[in-house]
């Protein structure tokens, strides 16, 4: 509790002080709980959010409040160009999180003397505010990918060529958005080495990049995600190791597996064979009707994959079947740009 005499004239600077802050920290908290809230959707940072500027409230106390102005603030409304410049949610969640985690500095050092209870709380706050601020910014980079996920309809994914990288910029220049690496033979050198090359591409572009089967390929290229066959590593072991930034897709074609998939948070799933594909000669086609029976409460974004061409497109289309995914039909393709432009085109007819 309180030990001074609030009548001293340090005292009440030093209140006017704590004052300041406590209110500084107070709208830096809203303004990170609002982009938790309407930004991210994110109930469990909002409750997080709120109850700290809660707990600040009820430390709010009247002699703090009765200091104000007790001496003219000369340096109101003073702004400096860094805050003029913040263009992205990101930018204004971490300079408002810096806000919090300086006023809560500022009261901690200023209260120790008076009100040793305020300085600890502060404290245990300021510290949960670092990690608050990472996992806001990691959820808002995996919304971003989230929302190409759900904006786009062609996935592409990689086969093995040698002029892989002018295949990808051809096909990133037709305007395709979600990039699979997939690498099956060759050493992991070679296989990281190409994942960075196309990861760079798929930056300049705007675009999303996945790595298949491979977390540590994944982390080690700072791809966007990874992708995950039912044989692969679990995807509660690669959320834990990849962390809240990242996608996880899931390949998943039955029942049981894209229920667990959901229940463990995937951010997209693929499904198939849909048709007959050489790419995966072993695999069964498991056809369009079991697909639509499969797909029809997915709220996630969900691609066909398998035996995918040009041509069958509006077949699928018609079928619902409206996000698709492939690999040998434009990675064989004569001309891989002029292929990808007709395939957007399709898929993104009204029909
Ligand atoms: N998963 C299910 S089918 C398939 C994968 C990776 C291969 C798809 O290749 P293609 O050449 O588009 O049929
Ligand atoms: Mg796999």
């Amino acid at each position: 509790m309180l030990n001074s005499d609030t009548t001293k004239t340090e005292d009440l600077r030093i209140y006017q002080i704590i004052d300041a802050n406590l209110d500084r920290a107070r709208e830096g908290l809203r303004v990170i709980e609002d982009w938790a809230r309407f930004g991210l959707g994110n109930e469990k940072y909002v409750e997080r959010i709120k109850n700290f500027r809660q707990i600040l409230g009820k430390n709010h106390l009247e002699v703090y409040k009765q200091s104000r102005n007790y001496i003219e603030d000369k340096c109101k409304g003073l702004t400096h160009q860094e805050q003029i410049k913040r263009k992205t949610p990101e930018q204004v969640i971490s300079s408002n999180s810096g806000r919090v985690q300086e006023a809560l500095r500022v009261i901690e050092e200023f209260s120790k003397p008076h009100n040793y209870e305020l300085s600890k709380i502060v404290s245990e706050i300021r510290y949960e505010i670092y990690n608050i601020e990472v996992e806001l910014l990691s959820l808002s980079k995996c919304k971003k990918s989230e929302k190409i996920l759900k904006e786009n309809d062609l996935y592409v994914i990689t086969d093995q060529k040698d002029n892989l990288l002018e295949i990808i910029e051809d096909i990133l220049n037709a305007g395709v958005r979600i990039i699979q690496h997939r690498f099956k033979t060759g050493t992991d050198k070679d296989h990281l080495k190409e994942a960075i090359q196309i990861k760079n591409l798929c930056k300049r572009y705007n675009s999303l990049f996945i790595i298949n089967d491979r977390l540590d390929i994944a982390l080690a290229s700072d791809a966007d995600g990874i992708h995950l066959g039912q044989d692969d590593f679990d995807l509660k072991t690669a959320r834990k190791l990849l962390g809240s930034s990242k996608i996880i897709g899931i390949s998943a074609n039955n029942e049981i597996d894209i229920a667990n998939a959901l229940k463990d948070g995937c951010n997209y799933i693929g499904i198939g064979p849909v048709f007959e594909t050489s790419t995966k000669k072993n695999k069964r086609p498991i056809g369009i009707e079991k697909i639509k029976t499969l797909t029809k409460d997915l709220k996630i974004p969900w691609f066909a994959i398998g035996g995918v061409k040009s041509n069958n497109i509006s077949y699928l289309k018609k079928n619902g079947l409206k996000k698709i995914a492939l690999v040998s039909q434009l990675m064989n393709s004569e001309d891989p740009k002029e292929e990808a432009i007709m395939i957007l085109k399709e898929l993104s007819h009204e029909n």
